[in-house]
């Protein structure tokens, strides 16, 4: 008996030795002093042992129980001081390192050209002004000398919530709103997004933005139109730029012109980006209709007035010299980091 629980001890010794992690240990331990293990085995054999010996016998199966109790829970120790010293060191910070640099994102090119221009205008006295973009047809349209039957209502045109609500096609139904308040006088700027019924292409989008100004005060002539437009292109593209002012037609405005500026690449010698001319177009302008006046309550005899709409995109194009609108709205950071 004593010789095999010896064999039974080494036999312990030699599987704690050659066991590797804790798991491995844990299986040693089942093995032999678990319910089923080896020794537990010997002591359910103790009904052969002879009366007189049972007392022996079951103290050395209890020292042979705590040698491999004693060796496990010593192994398993080291083992974990082992496993601590191993996850400190694979853990380990080296505060010397270059720090990562986190990503940071900047101003779309867009707003970029909103801000300058808002900065412009606001040199002046212009105050920025917003309304909302799910606008009535009425301010729209009908406030602006736009009637029931203009072509620009057309619904090829104008995206139609319902028959009295549109996606707004021009930030002047915001103009329209405030000359209704009857707050005189009036400087600002309106910018914001509007939206047309147009496909996709280098130069359009359903979805745009718009920079409108409007001025109304006694005594406005078309000479504040030409003096402010001129003052905003020189401030705007360089003090040697041009500007020309030529007749156009506008619903809202009477006389209507639209300006072109010295083309920005070729300073007017002609290239491919002016088309050959020199000139390249970048707003339209005009003095503010009596109809327009009228309709919100304002008398064209005493009040005059002055307003012009920009492009935001257009404009945003040409001082970054992109060829193509999408760009400007794939938000693809590539591109957009370049600004
Ligand atoms: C333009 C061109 C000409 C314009 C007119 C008005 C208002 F509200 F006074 F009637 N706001 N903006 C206007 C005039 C807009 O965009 C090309």
């Amino acid at each position: 008996m004593k010789d095999k629980l010896q064999k039974i001890k080494d036999d312990a010794v030699a599987a704690i030795k050659a066991s590797e992690g804790l798991g491995a240990l844990n299986d040693v331990r089942v093995n032999f002093l678990g319910k089923k293990g080896v020794l537990t085995s010997v002591l359910k054999g103790m009904k052969d042992v002879a009366p007189e010996d049972r007392p022996a016998v079951g103290q050395m199966v209890n020292e042979a129980r705590e040698a491999i109790e004693n060796l496990i829970e010593d192994t398993k120790k080291k083992m974990e001081a082992a496993e601590l010293e191993k996850q400190l060191e694979d853990e380990v910070i080296d505060v010397t390192l270059p720090a990562k640099k986190s990503i940071c994102g900047h101003r779309h090119p867009n707003i970029i050209t909103l801000e300058e221009v808002e900065n412009i205008f606001i040199g002046m006295g212009y105050e920025v002004v917003e309304g909302p973009e799910v606008e009535y047809d009425y301010y729209n349209f009908e406030a602006l000398n736009i009637p029931a039957n203009h072509p620009a209502k057309d619904e090829q045109d104008t995206f139609y919530i319902n028959d009295k609500i549109v996606l707004r096609t021009q930030t002047s139904s915001v103009q329209a709103r405030i000359m209704e308040q009857g707050k005189l006088p009036i400087r600002i700027l309106s910018p914001g997004r509007a939206f047309r019924s147009d496909e996709v292409d280098a130069t359009h989008s359903p979805s745009f933005h718009q920079i409108e100004g409007l001025v109304i005060d006694k005594g406005i002539t078309f000479a504040d139109l030409k003096g402010t437009l001129e003052e905003f292109a020189k401030k705007l593209y360089g003090e040697d730029t041009k500007v020309k002012f030529r007749p156009h037609h506008f619903p809202f405005t009477e006389p209507s012109a639209e300006v072109d500026v010295t083309c920005f690449k070729c300073k007017g010698k002609g290239c491919r980006f002016c088309k050959n001319s020199g000139w390249v177009e970048i707003l339209g302008c005009g003095m503010v209709h009596p109809n327009v006046l009228r309709m919100s309550g304002i008398d064209p005899e005493v009040y005059q007035g002055f307003a012009f709409g920009v492009g935001l995109e257009r404009i945003t194009l040409f001082k970054y010299e992109i060829d193509d609108m999408r760009l400007l709205y794939e938000n693809d950071t590539r591109f957009l980091r370049q600004f």
